[in-house]
């Protein structure tokens, strides 16, 4: 049964098709492609479709729109709304999180609803969305067995997250270890197969239910890690201490590996998959809860510096550099940049922005700027929320033509305190109290 698949895949001959052309989706659509196999791409968004059928990106990565051209080129990628038949169908849909801080399957269950109808024999069904534990094993299991096929028998189920890094999504693909949970052993080495196919990282196998616990540990680890930084930042201003300097050295001990504090954890991965693990079982997860506490109030943390610094926020002028949720990146899905504006301009502080990665943003609209003199000038303090690249060796003297007040808060610790000191600046840094 499975072998026919396995040589498919082996062959290249297998017919793939990705459901959901987002940050992950699009990639792994692309991938495929640009190694052989015939790729149907699927999204429920017509302008996603629209806009990659006409050539361009619905979203900026280094690198994809090279490969996702060439994916068209060679004439294995094509992008529509409704899913075909296929030997392989990959789910790769978000998984948001709700008000309640539950996980929004509503995606995910529709993507199992439309391969089900097009499912046959020996197919193989993958689902990539960070999710629950069991969801593979309990949602979509169900779902697709609706029929009279029998799951690990007539078609293979497996659950296999991505782990990249979005800035370095194509590079990460190929070079990360992969980890395939089947729902049976056949469907764990189907998927093992299937990824091989571009995946020069280790391939691990396991079970459905270990692989999407796995997925969401490596993220809880990552939130945990970043909690404690931001605490430590904390302590540093208490103690009088430059925290970053405490972090360098404490990181040389062989065994310690502290992250950087910053003004709060964005994006929609390590603020939302703790939750994932969270939502069913409260009382086994209070350091994990903690955690999410403690990330999710360094922006008013970053705030009330702010404002004991100017003797209160009311009418003070602010001028913000970076709104998105990381450096170099032009995702602001749950940005702590943007809970920190919000939370200024709430307390009557009037805030300009400047992001290089963003032209729009909702509900901030004219205070986004799409040049820095347009931001700086006039502003009474500036405000360092995002460590992209272009603003570590940013012209201070450039900078200090367009303000009046000299004073800049820095919560990524990368600005070069030196150069803007000896520009008149008051340079505070989060986690340094001199
Ligand atoms: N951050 C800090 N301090 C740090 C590191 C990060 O404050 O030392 C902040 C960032 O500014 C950002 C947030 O945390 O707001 C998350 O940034 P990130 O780079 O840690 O995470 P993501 O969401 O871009 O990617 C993570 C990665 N997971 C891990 O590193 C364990 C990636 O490998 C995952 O594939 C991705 O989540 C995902 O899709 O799950």
């Amino acid at each position: 049964m499975s072998e026919t698949l396995i040589k498919k895949i082996k062959n290249r001959n297998a017919k793939i098709c990705v459901l959901g052309l987002g940050y992950i989706g699009l990639p792994t659509a692309a991938m495929f492609a640009t190694n052989g196999f015939q790729v149907q791409g699927v999204d429920i968004d017509q302008d996603v479709v629209h806009t990659l059928n006409n050539g361009d990106l619905p979203i900026q990565e280094p690198g994809l729109k090279t490969v996702v051209q060439a994916a068209y080129k060679s004439g294995n990628l094509c992008v529509d709304c409704q899913v075909e038949p296929a030997d392989v169908f990959i789910i790769a849909v978000p998984t948001p999180i709700t008000e309640e801080k539950k996980a929004n399957l509503d995606y995910v269950t529709s993507a199992a609803r439309s391969i089900q109808p097009n499912l046959e024999r020996n197919n193989l069904v993958i689902l990539e969305s960070t999710s629950p534990p069991r969801t593979t094993v309990d949602v979509i299991k169900p779902i697709l067995e609706d029929s009279d096929l029998t799951a690990g028998e007539d078609f293979f189920l497996a659950y296999s997250p991505e782990r990249v890094l979005p800035g370095k999504i194509l590079k990460e693909l190929v070079d990360n270890s992969r980890v395939i949970g089947g729902i049976n052993q056949t469907s764990a080495e189907l998927g093992k197969e299937l990824y091989s196919s571009f995946v020069e990282g280790e391939i691990v196998m396991t079970d459905a239910t270990t692989a999407e616990m796995v997925k969401l540990m490596e993220n809880t680890y990552r939130d945990i890690n970043i909690a404690i930084a931001n605490e430590f930042s904390r302590l540093g201003e208490y103690f009088g201490i430059n925290i970053w300097e405490a972090i360098e050295i404490a990181n040389r001990h062989p065994r310690v590996d502290i992250l950087n504090p910053g003004p709060g954890v964005g994006g929609h991965c390590i603020s939302v998959d703790p939750w994932f693990l969270v939502e069913n079982v409260p009382d086994l997860t209070p350091l994990i809860q903690q955690a999410r506490e403690v990330n999710d109030s360094q922006p008013e943390y970053i705030v009330n510096k702010l404002a004991e610094e100017l003797g209160g926020l009311k009418g003070k002028k602010i001028a913000t550099l970076g709104i998105t949720y990381k450096a170099d990146v032009d995702d602001i899905r749950e940005s702590p940049a943007l809970d920190v504006i919000n939370n200024l301009v709430n307390k009557g502080a009037e805030v300009k922005i400047y992001d290089p990665y963003v032209q729009h943003v909702d509900g901030v609209g004219e205070k986004l700027h799409d040049n820095l003199k347009g931001t700086l000038s006039g502003a009474e303090c500036i405000l360092l929320l995002v460590d992209h690249e272009q603003f570590k060796d940013i012209d201070v003297q450039r900078i200090a033509s367009f303000v009046e007040e000299r004073i800049v808060f820095d919560t990524r610790h990368v600005l070069q305190r030196d150069k803007w000191e000896a520009e008149g600046f008051n340079v505070l840094t989060l986690g340094v109290r001199d």
